[in-house]
């Protein structure tokens, strides 16, 4: 059986370690970021933590943890955040032994005291840009393997099923493309009749 020491000594990988925060123009509040998953069931309470806005302090007035997000979210009494604003925080383990309602990691272990500050620099970004589209396989541009479209004359190339027709490769030129493309095959016979 593990002693209390040795117990603390395994679960220390799960004790969260603030990484970094960023508050932005506009908000009332601001995120604080973590190294590990958060337990977001058992939130420290809003007296664990303090904050200074340019020096003067505000009420903490809600915590709001993010479990797999591994942010903690203080909103703050304070006027809405604007630019240059130095924001000040800090936050005291409730008691030096293992907490229920503290910022901690999903296996209960405790984060540490600790103390730091970030700037407000700008609003908050948009949604990032979608992502690039990925060129199908499939698409053509008369080389076969190449992965790139022809959008002057691509060019298919397929079997008819038909021995006069086998194997054989069926220009296309730009005036047919459109929403749709037909192509009728006039000779040999229709499948029905084969
Ligand atoms: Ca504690
Ligand atoms: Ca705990």
């Amino acid at each position: 059986m593990l002693s209390a020491n040795q117990g603390k000594h395994f679960m220390v990988m799960a004790q969260p370690t603030y990484s970094g925060s960023y508050g932005y123009i506009g908000e009332q509040f601001f995120t604080m970021q973590f190294d590990v998953a958060l337990d977001a069931a058992n939130p420290p309470p809003t007296n664990a933590f303090a904050i200074k806005i340019n020096g003067t302090g505000t009420s903490v007035t809600g915590v709001t943890v993010d479990g797999t997000g591994k942010t903690v979210t203080l909103t703050f009494s304070a006027p809405a955040l604007t630019a240059e604003d130095i924001i000040e925080f800090s936050y005291v383990d409730p008691t030096g032994g293992n907490d229920v309602s503290a910022l901690q990691g999903l296996d209960g272990t405790d984060s540490s005291t600790f103390s730091a500050s970030t700037i407000v620099v700008g609003g908050r970004p948009g949604p990032s840009a979608p992502p690039v589209p990925a060129l199908s396989s499939g698409s053509d541009s008369g080389t076969l393997g190449d992965g790139i479209t022809s959008d002057i004359t691509p060019t298919l190339t397929g079997t008819t099923g038909q021995t006069q027709l086998s194997n054989c490769t069926i220009p296309m030129e730009p005036r047919y493309w459109g929403p749709r493309v037909r192509m009728v095959l006039a000779t040999g016979p229709s499948p029905a009749a084969r």
